[in-house]
C-alpha cells in the first residue's frame, strides 16, 4: 500500500513517519520546497520529542519520502491548516488546494481521508470538489457504497508534545461519506493506532473533534472567568480551584492569561459560524477567553505604575509550557503590547526559544536568563509555566510586585 501525506505539518509530518515506521511506503506532498528538502535529508523542522529519530529512520529505509508533485498512491491523507478568517470565518482554501493537487493523480479504488479539523459538511464539500475535477470517476455522495473512490474524515487529536504517543494509544473517530468509506479508513489506522477505532457518519466526525476542543474552552473560561471573579472578591483562585476539585465530581481547568495555540483558540468559531443564533455559550466563552489577555495587561500596567523605574519580567511566551510554539500566544500578544504601550523596560525569559525572532527584539523586547531577570525587575508576571520557572526557588520572588497567572506559587 502506498500512501500519500498531503501537508507535512505539526499533523502531516508525524503521521507520515508513523506510517512509514509500520513498513508502509509513504509519500509527503508538500508545497513548501523547504520543507521537502529537510525532509528527504532526514532532518525536520517540528520541534517534537522523539520526531527527528522517527523521520530519519524511515527517510533512510526509503519507507518516507518528500515531493512538491503529487503521485498516484491507494490512499491520499489530507493534513493541512484549517485557519479562520478576521471575521471568524472557517478559510477552507488550503483543503481545496489539497483537492486540485491530488485529484489529477487519483484512481479507481483510490481513499481519500480528510484529517484537518473542520467544519460541519467539509467532508462532502471535498468531494464535491474532487468530483467536479473528476466527472470520469463516481463518488460515495451520488454512488454510496459503489463508488469509485472513498472519501472519510478522521480529525487528528494529538497534543503537541505528546504527539507521536498520542498518534497511537488516542482512540480514533472515523466518519464516512458511506459505511464502506469508514470501513476502508479504519483498515488504514488499524496499521498503526493502538486505540479503539470508532466508525460514524463524517458529519458527526467533523462535529466530534470541534466539539472536544470547544469543550475545553468552555470549561478554560469557566476558569479564566473565576479568577477575574476571585480577585474581585480577594480569594486566591488556585486555592480556590483545589478546594472545588476535592468534590467528587468537580473537575475545573485552569486559568491563565488567556488560550492560545492553533486549536482551542479557532474550532469553536466553526460551531458559532455554522449555528451563530445557537451557539451562544459556545461564543461566550472564546470572547471570554479573548478577552482575558487584556484583562492581565491591565494588571501589569496598573503594579508597573507603582514604580518610578518600571522593569517588568515577563516568564515566558510561548502558548502553553515546555514547548517552542508561539503561534497564537497570549503571553506574546501581552508581553508585545507591554513593549508597545511604553509602560516600562520589559525583559523576557523564554528558556524553550533556540532562536529569538528579530522582530520582538526590533519591537524593544530584552531577552535574557531568568537570574538577570530577578536581578533587575522590581515586577514579575508569569506567563507560561515552563519546568524551569515552576522549578525556581520562590523565595527569591519575596521582595518583587509578582503577576502569576499560571498559579505556580
Ligand atoms: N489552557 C489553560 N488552562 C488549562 C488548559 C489549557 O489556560 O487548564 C490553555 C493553554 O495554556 C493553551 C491553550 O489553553 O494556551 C490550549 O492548550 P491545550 O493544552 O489545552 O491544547 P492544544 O491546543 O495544545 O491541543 C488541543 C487538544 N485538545 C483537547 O485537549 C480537547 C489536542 O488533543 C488536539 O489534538 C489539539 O487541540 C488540536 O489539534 O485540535
Amino acid at each position: 500500500k502506498r500512501v500519500c501525506i498531503v501537508g507535512l505539518g505539526y499533523i502531516g509530518l508525524p503521521t507520515a513517519a508513523v506510517i512509514a515506521s509500520r513498513g508502509l511506503e509513504v509519500i509527503g506532498l508538500d508545497v513548501n520546497q523547504h520543507s521537502v528538502d529537510t525532509i528527504n535529508a532526514g532532518n525536520i523542522y517540528i520541534a517534537e520529542p522523539d520526531l527527528d529519530i522517527i523521520v530519519r529512520g524511515v527517510v533512510s529505509t526509503g519507507n518516507l519520502r518528500a515531493t512538491t508533485e503529487a503521485e498516484p498512491a491507494d490512499v491520499f491523507m489530507i493534513a493541512v491548516p484549517t485557519p479562520f478568517t478576521k471575521g471568524h470565518q472557517p478559510d477552507l482554501s488550503f483543503i481545496k488546494q489539497a483537492a486540485e493537487e491530488i485529484a489529477p493523480v487519483l484512481a479507481l479504488g483510490n481513499l481519500v481521508i480528510l484529517e484537518s479539523t473542520s467544519p460541519v459538511g467539509t467532508t462532502e464539500k471535498l468531494a464535491n470538489w474532487l468530483k467536479e475535477l473528476r466527472p470520469d470517476l463516481t463518488f460515495p455522495q451520488d454512488q454510496g457504497e459503489l463508488a469509485d473512490i472513498n472519501v472519510a474524515h478522521c480529525p487528528e487529536r494529538v497534543l503537541p508534545g505528546y504527539i507521536l504517543q498520542e498518534l497511537v494509544s488516542n482512540d480514533r473517530v472515523i466518519g464516512g461519506l458511506s459505511k464502506t468509506c469508514a470501513e476502508k479508513a479504519m483498515a488504514l489506522y488499524k496499521v498503526f493506532v493502538r486505540g479503539e477505532c470508532i466508525l460514524t457518519t463524517a458529519r458527526t466526525a467533523e462535529m466530534a473533534k470541534l466539539t472536544e476542543n470547544s469543550f475545553r474552552d468552555v470549561n478554560i473560561a469557566f476558569a479564566n472567568e473565576l479568577s477575574v471573579i476571585c480577585d474581585k472578591l480577594k480569594i486566591n483562585v488556585w486555592e480556590l480551584i483545589r478546594l472545588a476539585n476535592r468534590h467528587p465530581r468537580v473537575n475545573i481547568l485552569k486559568p491563565g492569561p488567556g488560550v492560545g495555540g492553533h486549536c482551542i483558540a479557532v474550532d469553536p468559531w466553526f460551531i458559532v459560524d455554522s449555528c451563530p443564533e445557537e451557539a451562544k455559550l459556545i461564543r461566550q466563552a472564546r470572547e471570554t477567553n479573548d478577552a482575558k489577555p487584556f484583562y492581565v495587561l491591565d494588571k501589569i500596567c496598573a503594579a508597573a505604575d507603582e514604580f518610578k523605574r518600571p522593569i517588568i519580567a515577563c516568564l515566558g511566551i510561548t502558548f502553553k509550557p515546555d514547548i517552542d510554539d508561539i503561534r497564537e500566544s497570549p503571553a506574546l500578544h501581552i508581553v508585545e503590547e507591554l513593549a508597545a504601550r511604553q509602560v516600562g523596560q520589559v525583559l523576557v525569559v523564554e528558556p524553550n526559544l533556540k532562536h529569538v525572532p528579530k522582530e520582538l527584539v526590533e519591537a524593544g523586547l530584552e531577552f535574557c536568563s531568568l537570574e538577570a531577570a530577578f536581578e533587575q525587575a522590581n515586577v514579575i508576571a508569569v506567563l507560561v509555566d515552563h519546568k524551569e520557572f515552576r522549578e525556581t526557588d520562590k523565595s527569591e520572588f519575596a521582595s518583587k510586585v509578582v503577576i502569576d497567572t499560571r498559579g505556580i506559587f
